[in-house]
């Protein structure tokens, strides 16, 4: 089995009072997607923040930065009074590999895979491996419109309808339960420096834009100050704002969809780095970058935790 899977059940083995495993749906190769759930149970309704990684197989610093993230917040509530007023308030759903599916087979098979593991549309055939859909194309946001291709052969291919895919779905049922009380929706990818926010359609944008990028009340900001948050742990420069901004159009983001149902703190955060070492970041980064984003995730948080 999966190395983080048997850390997951250790986790909520070890820190049994403040941490439990949910297991919410299975991927295309039946196996279960948990999360970890941190915080104490008080007797009262909790607001929560999501977090999840490795949508993307290949983008190995994400499900790393999922487990420092849980280790953190465990190693620290203790002894930090701002951590410890966040945990009794809220609870954290972190989901440390989404693509189970995918991340296993970057280990096995192909170390650039990307998408899941699902056979691709009736009919789809090639001589190459065109297994998969991408999940982060898969949510119904204005899904199939921008950013995608309907060869199913592609890396962004957007699967045969909207939540086609059990990944995506599984993230739906839990998230859409519990919408009223998620206070923001954090979903961690590699590579590029960025933080992204709704919408990645260049047509629409989020009522919020302005506190979710720049500034509200009390002259503070979110998305840019997050990204200075982040710069004075290591020196690296994150770029803030929407897809079409900084990059390219997209469509069918769970960032997106969970902006569009409601959670009105939603951002992409893609890790180090910026294109040197890609998707294979060297080992010597791996803790670094943490830092850095724990830094930059936290400042998004108490944000919220504190609205
Ligand atoms: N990037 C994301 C993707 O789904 C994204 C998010 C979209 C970034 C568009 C920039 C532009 O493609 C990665 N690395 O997966
Ligand atoms: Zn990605």
């Amino acid at each position: 089995t999966l190395q983080i899977t048997d850390w997951m059940d250790m986790i909520a083995k070890n820190y049994s009072d403040v941490a439990s495993l949910v297991e919410y749906g299975k991927t295309y190769e039946n196996r279960p997607i948990s999360l970890l759930k941190i915080g104490p149970t008080t007797g009262v309704r909790k607001k929560a923040i999501w977090m999840d990684c490795g949508i993307h197989a290949r983008e190995w610093i994400s499900p790393a930065f999922c487990q420092y993230f849980v280790k953190q917040l465990l190693e620290t509530y203790k002894t930090d009074s701002q951590i410890k007023e966040m945990m009794t308030n809220m609870d954290f759903y972190v989901t440390p590999v989404l693509n189970i599916d995918g991340y296993i087979y970057t280990w096995t098979t192909d170390r650039l895979w990307r998408k899941s593991r699902s056979p691709g549309a009736l009919g789809c055939n090639c001589s190459c491996d065109c297994n998969g859909t991408d999940l982060n194309r898969n949510f119904n946001a204005n899904w199939g419109t921008v950013g995608v291709s309907f060869n199913c052969c592609s890396q962004v291919y957007p699967g045969s309808k909207p939540l086609s895919e059990s990944e995506a779905q599984a993230v739906v049922d839990f998230v859409e339960k519990r919408k009223d009380d998620i206070l923001c929706f954090l979903t961690i990818h590699s590579y590029g420096q960025l933080l992204l926010v709704p919408y990645g359609h260049p047509s629409i944008a989020a009522p919020n834009y302005d506190e979710l990028v720049r500034k509200s009340t009390n002259k503070m900001k979110v998305g840019l100050a997050a990204a200075e948050a982040i710069k004075k742990v290591h020196g690296m420069e994150y770029t803030v704002g929407t897809s079409p901004d900084v990059l390219y159009a997209n469509s069918g983001s769970s960032r997106d969809w969970a902006r569009l149902t409601g959670i009105n703190f939603s951002y992409t955060f893609e890790l180090r780095d910026k294109g040197e070492h890609g998707f294979k970041l060297p080992e010597e980064q791996i803790q670094p970058t943490c830092e850095e984003a724990y830094s930059g995730a936290m400042h998004i948080i108490s944000y919220v935790h504190d609205k």
